[in-house]
């Protein structure tokens, strides 16, 4: 494959043309609290299942998109130790018995150290990779991502991750203010929240793409393979 060819990925609204050299990789908090049973998530009463069947997906994608030789980008939602960048609304955000910064099933939760707050061991990152520790849902947010993209001359985006509707979304969006162009591969993105998660998809490819664009891994993998 030669990374300065557009190739095209069969998508929704219409195809999604890319140079895969200028196209990043962005896994959105694939994190233990989130998809592991006995972690945060599930400690809140959701059905990490519903997370779960993203992460094979997502291995192969990283699997090829890496033997390609493009560019991978992760994310971690969590705080500082001291909380010191963690606003008090979202502190005190749902009222529950524990919150952001207290002791969880896998340490403190969403706190940036703790087992739980790392990355899933089978989308683990390799030091090559940037790491984005956010303390927001959107990875833009306070965050030196738009930098690093700019510096590696990134216009476009593969988003994965999960929450769909959450911290998916709100990235989403926050890249498409800032002028790049995204593409969601459906099975590599996840909701806690069945209707969320179709409904959310639905909302990136409405109005001829308002906010991207929606596909399959698999026809990435086409792509590039
Ligand atoms: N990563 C992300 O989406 N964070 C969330 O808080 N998601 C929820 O669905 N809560």
């Amino acid at each position: 494959m030669d990374m300065y060819q557009p190739v095209t990925v069969k998508a929704e609204p219409y195809p999604f043309e890319f140079v895969p050299g200028q196209c990043a990789l962005l896994i959105i908090d694939m994190q233990r609290d989130f998809l592991e049973a006995g972690g945060f998530g599930t400690m809140l009463g959701n059905d990490v299942s519903q997370l779960r069947r993203t992460i094979e997906p997502n291995r192969k994608l990283l699997a090829a998109w890496r033997s390609a030789g493009l560019q991978v980008i992760h994310t971690r939602e969590g705080h500082r130790p001291d909380l010191s960048d963690l606003p008090p609304a979202k502190k005190l955000r749902g009222r529950g018995k524990t919150g952001i910064g207290d002791a969880g099933p896998m340490g403190r939760i969403l706190v940036r150290g703790e087992p739980g707050h790392d990355i899933i061991p089978e989308l683990y990152p390799l030091p090559s990779e940037p790491v984005i520790d956010k303390p927001g849902k959107g990875a833009f947010f306070a965050t030196d991502l738009h930098a690093i993209l700019q510096n590696r001359a990134i216009q476009q985006l593969i988003v994965t991750g999960v929450t769909t509707e959450v911290c998916v979304h709100t990235t989403i969006r926050e890249a498409n203010d800032r002028g790049y162009d995204c593409l969601v591969p459906e099975d590599c993105v996840g909701s806690y929240f069945p209707q969320f998660q179709e409904i959310g998809l639905h909302m990136i490819k409405a109005q001829g793409g308002i906010f991207g664009w929606v596909s399959q891994s698999s026809h990435i993998l086409a792509a590039i393979r």
